[in-house]
């Protein structure tokens, strides 16, 4: 795409209805529907209130709001009207709202009527956020979306964009310091559908998707709103907790043919006695799992219960979506598989120099989809946005036949007596143990300072603590080499996560130097 102008929306949104998908259900979150047609309508009532609002193009508008069918409506609004949604992820702390909504200079704040008490004490200090309007019932004395929705036309003549102006942002959490805004241009939803989507998923019109990633996830942004709006299909939000329960209780109600997943909630609905019975719908064709490595263990278990294939994959915010990733008819349990076409990727040492099949090197990708930087952070956007490649901070390793296995974040990795472990091969080990459901590995100084192995590990339910060190020790030696074995085993009743699932070893790290 280069030059001329370009709306997302015209072509997410518009297309649909032009080639006569109005009157299809675009999103149902459970309570209410919207069609295409309706979709089409209520993001341009949306877009004339922003600029009633006095929001000009290049503006931000921040929203915490929760999946419900209020928040296509205000992203792809905004969208359309060439000012800049900032979705932030659901569950943050008061503070990390303040930092964030001060950061990107909101101007309005759509947020769901359940999260506002979080940001009640706050938004009255913000210098730049006029604006703030609730999605729900009662609005709490400030403005209430369906009543300014209410009185605003559905004619709106949608922004001449440019398909490299930033379209929407996405905060990245990072495993440590304060998030970062990455801005995501208007080709970029495109370029997610054209690669992931089309050619490794093969979406189409009659799909219907279920994702447990929320939509502010650049996971959950891709699987329940560009890809199946990319082809005309529809998406059933979920705006609670996806507890395995939930996600059985969705998928058989509403019958999804491909369900987003990410490996915990996998297991979990793998493992839950109470659920052992329940079916995945009827219409399942393809799973998805992102956001750490899936083990083979619950890849292979999830086949043999349902018959699905997971298709396991990586991608990151700055990225917007999967660009690693296995593929129907090409499943290699415990790898992610090969690059998404449309996706270049090197793996390189510390020199920089590409390393032969084999060899452990930092991930590099060339991608169509890449975010144009930071907000306000030069320095971090040149370490991560260099040039045509985006370091991506994993380690991995390619096998002969051009597969991508996970070894780790860079910084996760560490020596034991001079050679490299990776903790998600040791994690790896120890949940194939039939006492251990989940497990995290962090390096631990020893009497002499050498580092070695420590364990995390969650217990199934049922299992006992007894004897449980000797028998790990044991287990992982036989199952990947004798210098792994944890030498400390702690049994925990959960993990640190960050909110996309993946586990924040080092938290465990700093507690373990304590
Ligand atoms: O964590 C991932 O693998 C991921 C996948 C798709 C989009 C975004 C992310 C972070």
């Amino acid at each position: 795409m280069s030059g001329g102008s370009y709306n997302a929306v015209t072509w997410l949104l518009d297309r649909n209805v032009d080639e006569g998908r109005g009157a299809k259900l675009a999103f149902t979150d459970t309570v209410s529907e919207l069609t295409y047609g309706g979709l089409q309508q209520q993001s341009r009532r949306v877009a004339n209130m922003l600029r009633r609002l006095g929001v000009r193009r290049e503006e931000r508008v921040a929203m915490i709001m929760l999946d419900t069918v209020d928040f296509p409506a205000v992203f792809l609004g905004a969208i359309r009207a060439g000012i800049v949604p900032v979705p932030l992820n659901t569950l943050l702390t008061s503070d990390q709202y303040a930092y964030v909504l001060a950061d990107c200079r909101a101007r309005v704040l759509f947020i769901s009527e359940a999260l506002l008490p979080v940001v009640k004490d706050m938004v009255g200090r913000l210098p730049d956020l006029e604006h703030v309007v609730v999605s729900g019932k009662d609005a709490l004395g400030h403005k209430k979306l369906s009543d300014e929705l209410a009185g605003e036309s559905d004619v709106f003549a949608t922004a001449a964009t440019h398909p490299d102006e930033p379209a929407f942002w996405l905060y990245s959490s990072g495993s440590t310091g304060m998030p970062k805004g990455v801005r995501h241009l208007h080709s970029n939803l495109a370029a997610t559908a054209d690669t992931y989507a089309r050619q490794v998923l093969g979406i189409r019109e009659d799909d219907v998707c279920l994702s447990a990633a929320k939509l502010f996830f650049a996971y959950g942004l891709g699987n329940a709103l560009t890809f199946p709006m990319s082809v005309g299909a529809t998406t059933v939000l979920n705006s609670e907790r996806p507890t395995p329960a939930l996600m059985f209780a969705l998928m058989n109600k509403y019958n999804p043919t491909i369900f987003f997943g990410v490996p915990t909630l996998y297991s979990s609905m793998l493992n839950d006695e109470t659920l052992k019975n329940e079916p995945a719908g009827s219409r399942l064709r393809i799973c998805t799992s992102a956001g750490e490595a899936l083990p083979e263990s619950v890849g292979n278990a999830w086949k043999a219960r349902f018959g699905v294939d997971i298709l396991d994959g990586v991608g990151s915010t700055e990225l917007l979506h999967i660009f690693l990733s296995n593929a129907p008819g090409d499943i290699k349990y415990g790898t992610s598989g090969r690059p998404v076409p449309g996706y270049k990727v090197r793996l390189v040492n510390d020199a920089g120099d590409d390393v032969p099949d084999g060899e452990v090197g930092e991930l590099l990708v060339d991608a169509p989809s890449a975010g144009e930087g930071y907000w306000n952070q030069r320095s971090k956007t040149r370490q991560t946005f260099a040039g045509h490649w985006t370091r991506t901070g994993d380690k991995y390793v390619r096998d002969a036949d051009g597969r991508y296995t996970f070894c780790g974040r860079g910084d996760d990795m560490f020596k034991v007596s001079g050679i490299w472990v990776s903790p998600f091969e040791v994690e790896s080990a120890l949940i194939t143990h039939p006492s251990v459901l989940e497990a995290a590995v962090v390096p631990e100084a020893d009497p002499e300072g050498l580092l070695k192995p420590k364990a995390f590990v969650v217990l199934r339910p049922g299992a006992s603590a007894a004897g449980l060190h000797e028998a790990l020790k044991e287990h992982v030696k036989q199952k990947i080499g004798p210098w792994k074995y944890p030498r400390w085993v702690e049994v925990v009743d959960s993990l640190p996560k960050t909110a996309t699932g993946k586990i924040q070893r080092f938290k465990l790290r700093d507690a373990a130097s304590k």
